[in-house]
């Protein structure tokens, strides 16, 4: 799916601004909100989650549907062009209306969907524009929220009488089953575009080398009649290679490699009768070669963390300003890469990650998937279909990025209590995205602190992605004991003959909290647990990267083990470094992104 862009044959609306909004009591349908201007609304920033916007509780516990609305008109000029209406992201369910009338609907909160409104609006005359978002998660969504439960790191003890009364007869509620706040709503860009009837639709790059040369096989997906032509242009404009037909092999002569630190891209000018789109892309290629990750040939060592797409106001929304700090901090830090944990993030990160040289390892919103011990989640949730869609459409959306060189299909799901039932879902979703990927990357699934000899999942994926807190949450604040468990895990690891990485490790942090004896919460036992682990790492020659968790403190779920949300950040919210960021500053700065294991 093609990101929206201004060119000389595609016109450009962004319909970011202060829309009207409001929270639906149960009877925004029933009164038919779409057909008329929303009563009693309040203003509201698109984008950006609703959550954090007002001074209202409901704000921040209201579970089921808000509605957004403005008018918009199309001028007059456009008569003509065929006119798309895009949504970048509307978390969770989205439901939009023209006038009144039903456009389209969605499901998922974290990719993009779009509708062609040529024959639904009249150039030149105002119409209402109007989106019902529905903030819900449960057993059908992913991300995972709990029925009838308690959230991530509730407190309920089963049992208790009145506290079961209570759940039964209380206001329906979000039960989040991951450990992040359900900020929703419309979380990215709205935008109109144009293109002429016979358009451009989809636009596929798939690099490799051979010798000093880049061999880029193309596919251009059109609409209407017209012939495609290709040309490459280096990042100096210069015309190096050029190509006719709808796909085909290009090949670009001594082509400067796109490679962490050294990003080069390359642009590919697609032009097809009247239209024209222009699609940024990288030389590079990705493997596994035994227990090495290699990029470009050479063994990559992945320094870097998981994030979250999370910060004050914004709450979810995408804070482009935020991104290009974030990435300033990630070389600031010697970093070379994180996780889109736990969701697909704006397009609009991958676009400066390919221009930066940072590594993406690329996640579906597969977390939470996990009821305990005594249910086979795979069993109780039919979700695997919707599950395998949401794969098809990230790759289709992230395919042409250089920055992106790993899938990952799910976060810490359960692999442990019925390995056979979680083998059988997650194989075929481990073959789809290998086979919707026309790079054909490594695919991998984040393992949960777990049972690894049960697990029968996390050991037949490319790479092996471990989440494991020794020292935090398992033998808490026992350093030597840390060390020592993990030892026996990687001797596990080391037999298997796969390349090995930490997704996630950390302590929380509160920023201030100082002792002469580092102690759980304080920044020095954060600290000292980094580098306690990280030197029983650095003796695995089959250990390929250090991922942290996390980037920076953020919001989540209100519960007894959180302080004003996580604090495993190597940031605080307002990405105030702690004394871990210091330390990795240092660290990573001495270590190289290939060879490191060499
Ligand atoms: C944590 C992280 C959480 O923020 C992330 O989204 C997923 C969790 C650690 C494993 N991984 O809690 O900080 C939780 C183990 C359960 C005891």
């Amino acid at each position: 799916m093609l990101y929206p862009k201004l060119n000389r044959s595609r016109d450009l609306i962004d319909l970011s601004g202060v829309w009207n909004f409001k929270l639906d009591n149960g009877c925004g349908f029933d009164e038919e909100w779409q057909n008329a201007p929303l009563k009693d609304s309040q203003t509201i920033a698109v984008p950006a989650s609703f959550n954090d916007q007002r001074e209202d509780p409901a704000y921040r516990t209201h579970c089921g549907w808000v509605w957004y609305q403005r008018t918009l008109t199309i001028p007059a000029f456009l008569a003509g062009q065929r006119i798309v209406l895009r949504f970048s992201a509307v978390t969770h369910f989205a439901k939009v209306y023209l006038n009144g009338k039903l456009l389209c609907e969605h499901r998922g909160g974290f990719l993009p969907f779009e509708a062609d409104i040529t024959d639904k609006v009249e150039c030149g005359k105002e119409v209402l524009l109007t989106i019902a978002a529905d903030n819900r998660v449960d057993r059908s969504t992913l991300p995972v929220g709990n029925e009838g439960g308690t959230a991530f790191f509730g407190s309920d003890n089963p049992g208790i009488p009145s506290v079961e009364l209570v759940k039964s007869r209380r206001a329906p509620q979000n039960l989040p089953n991951f450990d992040f706040f359900n900020y929703a709503g419309i979380n990215r860009p709205v935008k109109i575009y144009t293109t002429p009837a016979a358009y451009i639709e989809d636009i596929t790059l798939a690099p490799n080398i051979q010798g000093k040369n880049g061999m880029v096989s193309y596919s251009v997906q059109t609409v209407g009649e017209g012939n495609v032509h290709l040309s490459i242009h280096d990042a100096e404009g210069k015309e190096v290679a050029a190509a006719d037909g709808t796909s085909g092999s290009i090949t670009i002569s001594n082509a400067h490699l796109w490679q962490p630190g050294s990003p080069y891209l390359y642009t590919a000018e697609v032009t097809f009768g009247q239209d024209c789109y222009s699609q940024t892309f990288g030389v590079r290629t990705v493997a596994v070669k035994g227990t090495q990750f290699l990029i470009n040939g050479k063994p990559f060592y992945f320094k870097g963390f998981g994030k979250h797409e999370d910060s004050p106001f914004h709450g979810r929304g995408m804070d482009i300003c935020l991104d290009v700090k974030d990435t300033s901090l990630i070389h600031w830090l010697g970093a070379n890469s994180f996780r889109t944990s736990h969701y697909p993030y704006a397009e609009e990160m991958y676009d400066l990650c390919d221009r930066e040289g940072i590594v993406i390892i690329d996640e579906v919103p597969a977390v939470g998937l996990g009821m305990g011990s005594g249910t086979d989640v795979y069993q109780a949730m039919n979700i695997g279909d919707y599950h395998g869609q949401v794969i098809r459409d990230m790759i289709a959306r992230d395919k042409n990025h250089p920055s992106v060189v790993m899938w990952s299909i799910a976060n810490e799901p359960d692999t442990e209590n019925f390995p056979q039932s979680a083998y059988d879902y997650f194989r075929p979703l481990y073959e789809l995205a290998h086979k919707c990927d026309p790079q054909n990357r490594p695919v991998t699934l984040v393992c949960c602190q777990n049972n690894y000899t049960k697990d029968i999942v996390t050991r037949t994926m490319d790479v092996v992605c471990l989440n494991r807190y020794y020292g935090w949450y398992n033998l808490s604040g026992d350093l030597d004991a840390a060390c020592d468990a993990l030892n026996i895990e990687m001797d596990f690891w080391e037999k298997q003959g796969k390349p090995v990485m930490f997704t996630e490790y950390g302590a929380d942090a509160v920023a201030g909290i100082h002792q002469t004896v580092p102690e759980m919460f304080s920044e020095e036992f954060q600290m000292e647990y980094y580098r306690r682990l990280n030197a029983e790492l650095d003796k695995r020659k089959f250990f390929v990267g250090e991922q942290v968790w996390n980037f920076a403190d953020f919001a989540t779920v209100q519960g007894c083990m959180r302080v004003d949300g996580n604090k495993k950040g190597l940031f605080t919210r307002d990405r105030r470094p702690k004394l871990a960021a210091h330390y990795f500053r240092r660290r990573w700065h001495q270590i190289p992104d290939f060879g490191y294991k060499d």
